[in-house]
């Protein structure tokens, strides 16, 4: 921790290395109380760098013992090593660094750098964690060789691994043993990995294309077993997948997974030893649910994707970190699309990004997919980053095309294979490889917020013209008061009394339709444009934005029964299901209005008979079924809601609870059907038939509890004859939530007492108690924090119960008192010190204080305010609570 305020650092003022490091030699002696580290640094002067340029090496929490020069020890006064660097003065062109550090991996709470997740060594180095095992340049532009040898008590760890191959394993003296590991691509050290533990492994193999055998490894804690085959399959099909689709073949014989409890976030892509969160890794039908299994699937294939985009070609420098997480983000998307359903996957990614990310740019902390400046790295592992990176990425490959997409990628593998490059060298590789102009498309890189598209419309029916007028504008961001506009991809239709109208836009030939002219993309390019369709004989209704085809928002003065047309006829899943949701936000807030107006609410018929025949259509696809019948959230609607002015918490919660039960009572018949046709008969397989059919039960599920009281029952029913953890986790929430105390507390403690010796299990128990209802919900989640299922040192647990009290439980966290507020604040006091990362992620319902009506913002700020005045802040932690306050 410093005393001095942190200060940002910007993407102008980029300078190239002044060494370069060709080859790392470590050697690590890992002990129960520290750690030593020698490490060999064969350096070299950049390119056209002044002779007299000293060497300064990035180091954090180290305790220096000693530094040698080509083999001679440094005097005092030829080097100083200060708190975040080791400098050394006068060195040759080419030379030797050797240091000897020790460190308390024991001690560091941070899970950054080396540290000990409960009884094994791990380590986490990107962002800028290297710096916390040895002094280093940690900047992924300079990229070495590594060999590694690692010397633990044999007994303790009898497992060592670290990148590449394993060249050499001794006994030594004392019990202890070495292993020795070298890796021939070269790599940035955000990408070096180290693990030692008690660890058991199930072992596969993979043969790729060109015919090299692949060893697959996945270490895990020998209860965990049983629980490694998804991944495994999952890892196959990854690598399968990305021979397929991007002619990208695996390049080591090994590849290791490796499970650790305690991890800041869910996986890391260090070259062939990725080390995954448990719980993005762990599967088994009893312990997971069908989330769950996905969820392990999309980050496997993640890691795996990025020993291409990420570690062959990685970044060069971290301001460029969406080129590696935005491209690798996009492939992991279509890849689970390839592998389920692709209309779902769109959907719930497209929910992800109106929710969270919309709400990030509109916040604070908005910042371009590559930021211009940042104060802590670690703040922008962000969804703008990450999602909406892959948006971009994703726009790229609509305006190519597939063909031309994949012409793009070879290029830039082939282009920059070995090098450290940036989202420009991404975009030029499309250009080049295509012939298109992304000139003006580049602003999505440097232009943070969301474009808003406000569509108008005329016909003319006489001249069977229908003329559609788009115009973008984007809100001001921080630092970015003025916005130019962007080239946005409008796909999209027309839908008419018997289906899709073909499109021609005027001075188009008539025979320039092509074998599907019903479908197209506008290109968006200026302030307002004017498209005019000819030989349209009846006035449609548009079907825009299809496939979610620009991460914006779109606002055209749709009727309701526009949108209930499109919601039961239109050809796009996304558009479907985005029908559904503005009808619910326009009925939900109807309501709203009615009740402060101490009316007597009335849930538009229209709303309740679309959805009402959409459920009888057992021919629909259950999936979409779900989707476009859940409501939508209370965060979301509350994001929405400050866009006009200020939410009202409870307000919305009361609103939405009455569409709720409206819903429910109306469609009872249709639910109980519905519940009774999607019962799965069949063995438990996480595959997109099964995961749809359970997806709709349990919506059913929460749906009549919230109808009738006595539907309780078939929750009580599910709760004790699940064979999985989906159902009977989904009961277990609907129990939590609709039933009487008795029954809903006898529940929870039969849980806890059945899953307690799975941890993973007891984290969903936590955010299930965390998003309970009441105005003691408050004081249950204090009391968990002192159960022993509970340990602030584990990130799993502090999201599942403190993340889901503050993001899951929106009129308790909000409530009135501003007790919510207060108790957040306090657990980001807490971890400020022992773990700044997950202390500043936390912080975000709080950095949305401006959303919200009257007394609730300034309750909000306090807690800001009161954080911003604490000595020894965390850069992290500065950074989020000094731009909220701005
Ligand atoms: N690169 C990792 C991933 O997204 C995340 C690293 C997080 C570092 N703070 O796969």
């Amino acid at each position: 921790m410093r005393d001095a305020k942190p200060r940002a650092i910007y993407l102008k003022d980029y300078q190239p290395p002044a060494y370069l490091i060709d080859k790392t030699v470590l050697y690590f002696d890992l002990h129960e109380d520290h750690a030593t580290v020698e490490a060999t640094l064969h350096l070299r002067r950049n390119d056209g760098v002044a002779g007299d340029a000293p060497l300064v090496l990035h180091g954090q929490d180290l305790q220096l013992e000693s530094v040698a020069l080509d083999g001679r020890a440094l005097d005092d006064d030829e080097f100083q090593a200060g708190d975040e660097t080791l400098l050394v003065h006068r060195v040759p062109a080419r030379f030797e660094l050797s240091t000897r550090t020790r460190i308390r991996s024991q001690d560091n709470s941070s899970l950054e750098g080396l540290y000990k997740s409960r009884t094994m060594f791990c380590t986490q180095c990107e962002a800028e964690g290297f710096r916390k095992i040895t002094y280093y340049l940690d900047r992924p532009d300079v990229m070495a060789r590594f060999e590694v040898a690692i010397e633990a008590d044999r007994a303790r760890y009898p497992v060592l691994l670290s990148n590449g191959n394993a060249v050499a394993r001794e006994e030594l003296p004392g019990g202890r043993h070495r292993v020795r590991w070298d890796d021939p691509f070269p790599k940035p050290a955000y990408l070096f990995a180290l693990v030692a533990g008690d660890l058991h492994s199930v072992d596969d193999s993979f043969t790729t294309c060109g015919g090299r055998e692949v060893a697959l490894r996945i270490f895990v804690e020998e209860k965990d077993l049983d629980k490694c085959d998804h991944a495994m399959r999952s890892l196959k099909k990854a690598m399968r997948w990305d021979e397929d689709v991007y002619g990208r073949e695996y390049d080591l014989d090994i590849f290791n997974i490796v499970a650790v409890d305690d991890f800041n976030m869910g996986a890391m892509e260090n070259k062939s030893l990725n080390i995954f969160n448990s719980s993005c890794v762990l599967c088994s039908p009893e312990t997971t649910t069908d989330k769950g299994f996905q969820t392990v699937e999309a980050i496997v294939a993640h890691e795996y994707f990025h020993n291409w985009s990420g570690n062959r070609v990685t970044c060069r420098d971290w301001f460029q970190l969406s080129l590696k997480e935005g491209f690798t983000v996009f492939r992991d998307a279509e890849f689970s699309a390839d592998m389920g359903s692709r209309t779902v996957k769109r959907v719930e990614d497209a929910t992800v990004l109106r929710t969270l990310q919309f709400a990030e740019d509109a916040g604070p902390m908005a910042h371009p997919v590559r930021p211009d400046s940042f104060i802590e790295i670690s703040n922008f592992y962000t969804v703008t980053v990450y999602e909406k990176g892959a948006e971009v990425v994703r726009m790229i490959h609509t305006l190519l095309g597939p063909e031309q997409f994949r012409k793009g990628s070879d290029l830039y593998f082939e282009r920059h294979d070995g090098q450290a490059v940036t989202c420009e060298d991404f975009v030029r590789a499309m250009e080049d490889a295509s012939g298109l102009d992304l000139g003006q498309f580049r602003r999505w890189y440097s232009q943070a917020g969301t474009p808003l598209l406000t569509v108008r419309d005329e016909y003319d029916p006489e001249r069977e013209r229908y003329t559609l007028v788009v115009s973008q504008s984007c809100p001001p961001t921080p630092g970015q008061p003025h916005k130019e506009p962007l080239l946005i991809p409008l796909a999209m239709g027309l839908l008419g009394e018997a289906g899709n109208l073909p499109l021609r836009l005027a001075g188009e030939a008539p025979d320039a339709e092509t074998a599907d002219n019903t479908h197209r993309v506008l290109m968006i390019d200026a302030a307002e444009q004017r498209f005019v369709f000819e030989g349209v004989g009846e006035k449609p209704v548009p079907s825009l934005l299809r496939g979610f085809s620009a991460p914006v928002r779109l606002e055209y003065g749709y009727a309701r029964e526009d949108l209930c047309a499109l919601m039961r006829r239109d050809d796009d899943g996304f558009v479907r299901w985005d029908a559904a949701q503005q009808l619910a936000v326009s009925v939900i807030n109807e309501v709203q209005e009615q009740l402060q107006a101490n009316q007597e609410p009335r849930v538009a018929a229209v709303y309740l008979e679309a959805c009402d025949a959409l459920l009888a259509d057992t021919s629909a696809d259950p999936a979409m079924v779900a989707d476009m019948l859940r409501l939508p959230g209370e965060t979301y609607l509350a994001e929405l809601a400050a866009q006009r002015g200020g939410a009202d918490v409870e307000a919305i919660h009361g609103a939405r609870e009455t569409v709720l039960r409206a819903l429910a009572s109306h469609c009872e018949a249709n639910w109980l059907d519905a519940y009774r046709r999607s019962a799965v008969d069949a063995p438990y397989a996480p595959e997109a038939a099964q995961i749809a059919a359970r997806g709709l039960r349990n919506t059913a599920l929460e749906y009549l509890a919230a109808a009738r009281e006595e539907h309780i029952n078939l929750a009580r029913a599910q709760y004790t004859a699940a064979g999985n953890m989906t159902d009977r986790l989904a009961a277990l929430r609907v129990i939590s939530q609709r039933a009487a105390a008795q029954v809903r507390e006898e529940t929870l403690a039969g849980f806890y007492r059945d899953w307690r010796d799975e941890s993973l299990v007891v984290n969903q128990w936590l955010q299930v108690q965390a998003a309970m209802p009441g105005d003691d919900a408050l004081e249950r989640v204090r009391q968990l924090m002192a159960h022993e299922a509970f340990d602030l040192r584990n990130p799993n647990k502090v999201r599942a119960l403190v993340g889901g009290f503050a993001n899951g439980n929106p009129l308790q966290f909000h409530r009135g008192d501003g007790e919510g507020y207060r108790f957040l604040a306090d657990v980001v006091e807490q971890l400020n010190s022992r773990n700044p990362q997950i202390a500043s992620r936390l912080l975000t319902p709080l950095t949305r204080w401006r959303n919200y009506a009257g007394e609730r913002a300034n309750l909000m700020r306090a807690q800001l305010q009161r954080l911003a005045a604490l000595p020894g802040l965390s850069p992290d932690v500065y950074e989020v609570v000094s731009k909220s306050l701005e």
